[in-house]
């Protein structure tokens, strides 16, 4: 047992210290404090992984099965074979134990493992809601080292311990990372474009009403421009829930957070703004609002949270955006490429995070593949992978740093076949939508490998339904069933087991 040699140091240690007087107990317990801090040293292995995505992409479920199955992995559970393989290549005895790290005196909130699960497993299954805030929380995982003399070394002091740090937040916050590159002026002119092209034009309707009668080199009016905030927010939630779009800016105007509204997210996109604005302007009061606004982003969430990663899961509900319609799609690839470039270290915005020392390896996720069987699922990770060419020509370094993967946090449904009125048969998925009683067969469609052709747009029978979660163990006991999860944590943590 390679935690064997740690006791019997640490109870010699102990036994000399009681026996002993007070000046040999206190060599004795420098040495105890030594040995623990060789321990910490050597076998304490932070792997810190962001679950990032946009809003909907699956983050809080993803993370939900992912503790639940890799804490049934620690009792024994076949729950994530391709990992486990990857755990065993050195040697079949080596997983010792998985655990959730106890909440230590962190400010951040932790996230509700329980509480998700328990909704997912309750007799009337519920997903979990949106997230409105960050959450964190930390499993470690106890791995015998292999036969190296740094696994020698690792087996005399303890057992090797990986920490999982993992981290939720609302999706939305993700896009200001393009955004902390602009100044108000750049992020105006692109932003009010965007607004500009249908289906956004019609959603925004008010507000491009409101902007177009603003002079920007006036004197700053607190209430026109409270009102131009409150359209322009009402604008981006019309974009979000009425036409499934993703590339919504600032993210916070979507999901506050904890700090509620403050006056300097008071802003918006406007026309007509001088590249010096006069002091006390229109204009000026927006800039420092945009300033303050990218700056309090990056103190709270990317320099504090974000910016320590080592790996990221980028989740992309890839289904979700071919159903929204070509808008929805294009904004979602958009969306998805900015990013990508960002982690891939084009913006000079997150030095260390961003490539070089930061950034080490990336998974893309195509999610919620139960709703498609399983002879389209190979399609839909080539459409992720076509999703992100720009993250596979730019990333971290070497092929293996970037994988891509179709999953499934929580099956939700059966693979089956359906006669179709014409008398062939087809692959379907099986699934109880919610609020209804019975499972009923469904073909979503084809997944195209590559940018749907406008043909596809105009074919709508695109079909995404809101499957009920399966029966699941309220104590976790045997995992959730999953399509994948394990080969991702494989491809991304398989150099560190
Ligand atoms: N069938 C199926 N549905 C899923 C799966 N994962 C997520 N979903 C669906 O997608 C919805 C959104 O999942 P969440 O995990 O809450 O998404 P999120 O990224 O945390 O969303 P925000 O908190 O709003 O950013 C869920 O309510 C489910 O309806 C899956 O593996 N299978
Ligand atoms: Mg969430």
């Amino acid at each position: 047992m390679a935690g064997a040699p740690r006791r019997v140091g640490r109870s010699v240690i102990r036994a000399f210290a009681d026996g002993g007087g007070p000046a040999l107990r206190g060599v004795l317990n420098t040495a105890g404090r030594l040995w623990a801090t060789l321990d910490g040293l050597v076998n304490d292995r932070p792997i810190r992984v962001a679950v990032t995505g946009l809003s909907r992409s699956g983050k809080t479920v993803f993370l939900t099965s992912l503790i639940a199955n890799l804490l049934a992995m620690g009792t024994g559970r076949p729950t994530l074979p391709a990992l486990r393989a990857r755990i065993d290549l050195g040697g079949k005895e080596r997983l010792r134990n998985i655990r959730l790290v106890p909440a230590r005196a962190s400010t951040t909130p932790r996230f509700d493992y329980p509480g998700k699960l328990a909704d997912m497993a309750a007799p009337q299954p519920q997903w979990p809601a949106r997230t409105e805030d960050l959450a964190e929380i930390e499993l470690e995982l106890e791995i015998r080292s292999g036969n190296g003399i740094l696994g020698q070394i690792r087996t005399l002091t303890g057992t090797p311990r990986l920490r999982l740090e993992l981290l939720d937040y609302p999706g939305e916050w993700l896009l200001d990372l393009p955004l902390l590159n602009q100044t108000h002026l750049k992020w105006s002119a692109e932003t009010l474009a965007r607004l500009r092209e249908k289906p956004r034009a019609d959603a925004a309707a008010e507000f491009l009403a409101f902007i177009a009668h603003i002079d920007p080199s006036r004197a700053a009016d607190d209430a026109l421009i409270q009102r131009g905030h409150r359209l322009y927010k009402a604008a981006l939630e019309r974009c979000r829930s009425e036409h499934g779009l993703r590339y919504l800016q600032p993210g916070r105007f979507l999901t506050m957070g904890a700090r509620n509204d403050a006056p300097f997210m008071w802003f918006f996109p406007a026309d007509n703004l001088p590249a010096s604005p006069a002091s006390g302007s229109i204009a000026d009061l927006l800039n420092a609002r945009f300033e303050a606004y990218k700056t309090d982003m990056r103190a709270n969430f990317f320099d504090t949270h974000f910016r320590a990663f080592d790996r990221q899961i980028v989740l992309v509900d890839t289904l979700g955006a071919l159903h929204a319609g070509r808008a929805a799609y294009e904004d979602t690839e958009h969306a998805i490429a900015d990013i990508a470039a960002c982690l891939a270290g084009e913006s000079p915005i997150l030095p260390r995070f961003l490539g070089g020392a930061g950034i080490e390896r990336v998974a893309f996720v195509a999610t919620k593949a139960d709703h498609v069987p399983e002879l389209h699922r190979d399609n839909l990770r080539a459409l992720m992978r076509d999703m992100v060419h720009l993250a596979a020509t730019h990333g971290p370094g070497g092929s293996d740093t970037v994988s891509y993967h179709a999953a499934a946090s929580v099956v939700s449904t059966t693979d089956g076949w359906a006669d179709q009125p014409d008398g062939h048969r087809e692959p379907v998925v099986w699934g109880r939508k919610i609020g209804e009683a019975q499972a009923r067969p469904y073909r979503v469609g084809n997944v195209p490998i590559t940018r749907p052709p406008e043909s596809f747009w105009s074919g709508r029978y695109f079909e995404l339904p809101s499957f009920t979660p399966p029966a699941i163990d309220p104590h976790g006991a045997n995992g959730i069933p999953h399509l994948g999860l394990d080969r991702i944590l494989a491809d991304l943590i398989g150099d560190r087991l």
